[in-house]
């Protein structure tokens, strides 16, 4: 008999883990949080998640799904009653897929360029960061949330950036998202960081920026 109930394999600092989260949440899921050390794997995780060995993992009846963006579809399927997280039409929701690939495949890899870099190497990021944003920005146009009035699944899939970029920015005293270079951008951070289901579940600001200056830190001395 499988085990009943829902438990996430995550890490408290992961963005990945924090989409898992924010989907359960804006489901009244109720869930049991694993805060996973990624130096020291649990026995647990690499039996659920023995092909990639990465968090997030959602154990739901003893059978588990890894891949952040799988399992933020799975939750809105699994649970399929309250908060709608894809879009109903189908266009829509493949237009939502389309452009969650794209964040995925250019904003991760552009904002994390950012974070480690100083110097030119930094400003060149920026400016490809700024490149990749304003393509995303399209997603936006004439919406106050990418899934419109509320959010929805890419919302969820980028909704890392408000609070790491902001982050980031602060860390590395840069500017990359603001009113004038990209304001749909701008007004999108700002109002993804006011929802309520956000607001309740983002990690400790202290502790983060403690974590994430101390990974800059160590990436800058090359370690
Ligand atoms: N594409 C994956 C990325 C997950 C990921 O990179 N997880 C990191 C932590 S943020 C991890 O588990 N790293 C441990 C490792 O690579 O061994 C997702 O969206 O779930």
């Amino acid at each position: 008999m499988a085990e009943k109930g829902v438990k996430l394999f995550g890490l408290w600092a992961s963005p990945f883990s924090l989409r898992v989260e924010w989907a359960l949440k804006l489901k009244e899921v109720d869930y049991e949080f694993m805060d996973e050390d990624l130096q020291n794997k649990s026995q647990e995780l690499l039996h659920y998640n023995p092909i990639t060995k990465k968090i997030p993992v959602l154990v739901h009846n003893g059978k588990p799904l890894a891949e952040s963006t799988v399992i933020v579809e799975y939750v809105d399927e699994a649970w399929p009653n309250g908060y709608r997280i894809m879009p109903q039409d189908p266009f829509e929701r493949a237009q939502a897929r389309f452009w969650a690939r794209f964040a995925e495949d250019k904003c991760v890899p552009a904002v994390f360029n950012v974070s480690i870099n100083s110097g030119e190497e930094l400003k060149k990021a920026i400016k490809e960061a700024q490149e990749v944003l304003k393509t995303l920005e399209k997603a936006l146009e004439g919406k106050k949330f990418f899934g419109g009035e509320t959010i929805g699944y890419l919302d969820i899939v980028a909704g890392w950036m408000p609070c790491w970029l902001r982050m980031i920015e602060e860390i590395a005293e840069i500017t990359v998202v603001d009113a004038e270079t990209l304001p749909l951008m701008n007004a999108w951070f700002d109002n993804f960081l006011e929802v309520e289901v956000v607001k309740r579940s983002l990690p400790p600001k202290d502790k983060l920026y403690a974590f994430n200056r101390a990974r800059r830190e160590q990436f800058l001395s090359g370690q």
